[in-house]
């Protein structure tokens, strides 16, 4: 019997999955999970007549396995990874390679990497994207680690991306350790931020416009057409065309309280620690928090009040206006997220490819959208793309759109509608474009109650000033904070 050329352990809906993409490429996977019965299951079920073979322990396992030894979890984040690896590390050899393929937080990928690499082995982890169907034909597959272990796992992560239009895999090298978890993580908080902007756009049609959820599935195809084409706005018109057993709208009937698993909330604490101003995608996350207090917002709604939502004039236009405001604040989002990613690079020094980052999320993931493929050009056209708001499509596009935008922000604040995304994207721009900010007089504060200094403008850079503001205080100051 020929020796298998990857094991997955952990059959849930991903492990399964991406074993029978793997087989349907012609590479023999040998599978196993803690609850040992799943695997006789899964080889009596979906992967009966495949290629697929099992094992009842990790060391049957093992001895299935080419050299060297390629083997992938697929199993719950945290401790059941690190059990794992304590228990394959004696079975393994020098130069065999575990890849963990869960969502785990690369600052755990960064420990484990070392860990794993000082035992003599070779560790990837990586962020896979798209969920159940992506994992069978198809995800966006973001590796990072151990460089030596990537010429032996290209071909077959390679094969089993998805592809975009001219053939290119949704999948490169990221970069070492817990760069390529990174990477999925920003994936994820990007995703957080284009989900809250359709959110706010549909909630703006039915509050403001009065929409039903049909109308807006209407509108929805017809974004899917333009410059906003993409997974999730496709999903939008699929979930607000479907119909419930009674006929009505499914949509309006499912409880508006959000849930999250932390991958956005990570992607927060990141920018937050390396004071990068990710305003769009903390808002997103901030937005699902404040939708979960939904017995509070029911008390609220008894006592505060705010002005009637109902937006009079021609739907048509604003429907159009709010196209253009939901593409500029993607933009910004995207932009945002792109920033954090330097930032990271420069920290932990991973030296990122950000229009391959931009290829391997065209396909495949739930952010796929036509415009990565833009963002991807703009790479292509300046590698050294200090920000994506610079890049002359980008500036114009964004020019092209503000108009409309600020119309959209101006009504959804006149009319109470919250629309926490867009606003701060928007907040952002007016920011990120100004030469001078409000910050002076923040410093004169800082100094006035802490001595903590200033620079002045009509002086070199690098030269700090107190003040004995009241004439009551010393002259000894405070240490410098220069950057949060
Ligand atoms: P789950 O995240 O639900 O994990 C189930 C697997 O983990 C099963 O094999 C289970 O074994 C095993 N497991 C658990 Br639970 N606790 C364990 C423990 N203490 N020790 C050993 N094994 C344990 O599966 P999933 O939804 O397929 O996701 C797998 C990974 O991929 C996760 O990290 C997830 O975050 C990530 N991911 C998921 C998606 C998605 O759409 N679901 C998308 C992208 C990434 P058992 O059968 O014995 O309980």
């Amino acid at each position: 019997m020929s020796q298998a050329d990857i094991a997955i352990i952990g059959l849930a809906v991903m492990g399964q999955n991406l074993a029978l993409n793997m087989n349907d490429h012609g590479f023999k996977v040998a599978v196993f999970n803690r609850t040992v019965s799943k695997v006789d299951e899964f080889l009596a079920g979906s992967a009966k007549g495949t290629q697929i073979v099992g094992a009842h322990s990790l060391q049957e396992l093992v001895g299935l396995l080419k050299k060297p030894r390629r083997v992938m979890l697929m199993v719950q984040v945290g401790q059941p990874v690190d059990d794992f690896i304590e228990q394959l590390i004696p079975l393994l050899e020098p130069g065999d390679i575990i890849i963990d393929g869960g969502n785990s937080n690369y600052q755990d990928t960064m420990r484990r990497t070392k860990y794993v690499e000082s035992k003599g082995l070779l560790y990837i982890g990586t962020g896979v994207s798209g969920g159940e169907e992506g994992a069978r034909y198809g995800p966006s597959i973001m590796p990072g680690g151990s460089p030596a272990a990537w010429p032996h796992v290209k071909p077959i992560f390679q094969a089993i991306a998805a592809k975009v239009a001219d053939g290119s895999p949704c999948c490169d090298w990221v970069g070492e350790n817990g760069a390529g978890h990174y990477i999925k993580m920003v994936h994820n908080g990007i995703e957080y931020g284009d989900m809250q902007l359709i959110g706010e756009a549909y909630f703006l049609m039915r509050e403001g416009l009065g929409l039903s959820a049909p109308e807006m599935s209407k509108v929805f195809a017809k974004w899917n057409k333009g410059k906003l084409d993409s997974y999730l706005i496709q999903i939008t018109r699929d979930i607000l065309a479907y119909k419930d057993e009674d006929g009505k709208p499914l949509v309006d009937k499912i409880l508006d309280m959000a849930e999250q698993k932390g991958t956005g909330k990570w992607t927060g604490i990141s920018a937050l620690d390396m004071g990068i101003p990710l305003t769009m995608i903390v808002e997103a996350v901030l937005a699902r928090s404040l939708s979960a207090l939904k017995d509070e917002r029911i008390a609220a709604s008894q006592v505060l009040s705010g002005p009637k939502p109902k937006i009079a004039g021609d739907k048509r236009a604003f429907i159009a206006d709010l196209e253009h405001a939901v593409y500029a604040s993607k933009l910004i989002s995207y932009t945002q997220g792109y920033m954090l990613m330097r930032a990271a690079a420069k920290e932990y020094n991973w030296n990122l490819n950000y229009g391959g980052i931009a290829l391997m999320w065209r396909g495949g993931c739930i952010i796929r959208s036509v415009f990565l493929g833009k963002i991807k050009e703009a790479f292509d056209r300046n590698p050294d793309l200090s920000n994506l708001l610079l890049d002359p499509f980008f500036a114009k596009e964004i020019q092209a759109a503000q108009g409309a935008w600020r119309r959209v922000v101006a009504k959804a604040v006149q009319k109470g509608i919250p629309v926490p995304a867009m606003s701060s994207a928007l907040a952002f721009y007016d920011g990120y474009r100004r030469e001078s900010l409000p910050a002076n007089l923040l410093q004169a504060q800082r100094d006035y109650f802490g001595a903590h200094t200033y620079q002045r403008i009509d002086k070199p850079r690098g030269q700090y000033f107190h003040t004995n503001w009241t004439g009551r205080g010393g002259s000894v100051t405070s240490t410098v904070w220069k950057k949060n």
